[in-house]
């Protein structure tokens, strides 16, 4: 089996590990480890590898970010849940590590409540999936690999 191409991050922020259980009018009937599962696959059909990992607290994504460089990581898939319009420490350790990020939303925010048409991560990122519920994250990693495939040799590869 050849090495991964490319390896990519994947966090997903505060009461995402309910997703299944509650307002799935809103967020969907798939669990986030069924997104986790797809994504894994999806990840193996592209030929790159997919950590998805899920924390309820901001400095841990803080943390998850800021240790993603040394760990090798070439890209980010992040949905920061509520901090996405909050969290000035999630966009600084973003713009610190300058890696290559796609901001993942199941639902479309913009379509929702005012409070939610502000992100604060938004200008730290190359691009948004958002509207798609469980589908958004993959076709979010679609679009990571080809804009880390489109970057020169060596940077961000594994
Ligand atoms: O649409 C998204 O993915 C959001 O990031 C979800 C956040 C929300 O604050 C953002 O505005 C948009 C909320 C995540 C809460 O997840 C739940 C999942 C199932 C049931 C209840 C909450």
């Amino acid at each position: 089996m050849s090495a991964a191409r490319f390896a990519i991050l994947c966090i997903s922020g505060p009461n995402l590990q309910l997703l299944g259980s509650r307002e799935p009018e809103i967020y969907g009937k798939v669990t986030l480890a069924e997104i986790h599962a797809r994504l894994d696959a999806r990840a193996k059909a592209l030929g790159v590898s997919v950590d998805a990992r899920q924390t309820n607290h901001e400095g841990t994504i803080v943390d998850w970010i800021g240790d993603a460089p040394k760990a090798g990581v070439a890209g980010l898939l992040l949905n920061p849940g509520a901090y996405t319009h909050t969290s000035l420490a999630i966009y600084d350790a973003l713009r610190s590590v300058g890696l290559p990020c796609v901001e993942v939303h199941l639902s479309n925010p913009d379509a929702r409540e005012a409070f939610r048409r502000r992100s604060r991560v938004a200008r730290a990122c190359i691009g948004r999936v958002a509207g798609f519920g469980a589908d958004s994250y993959e076709l979010a990693l679609d679009g990571l690999v080809k804009a880390l495939s489109a970057l020169p040799r060596q940077a961000g590869r594994a």
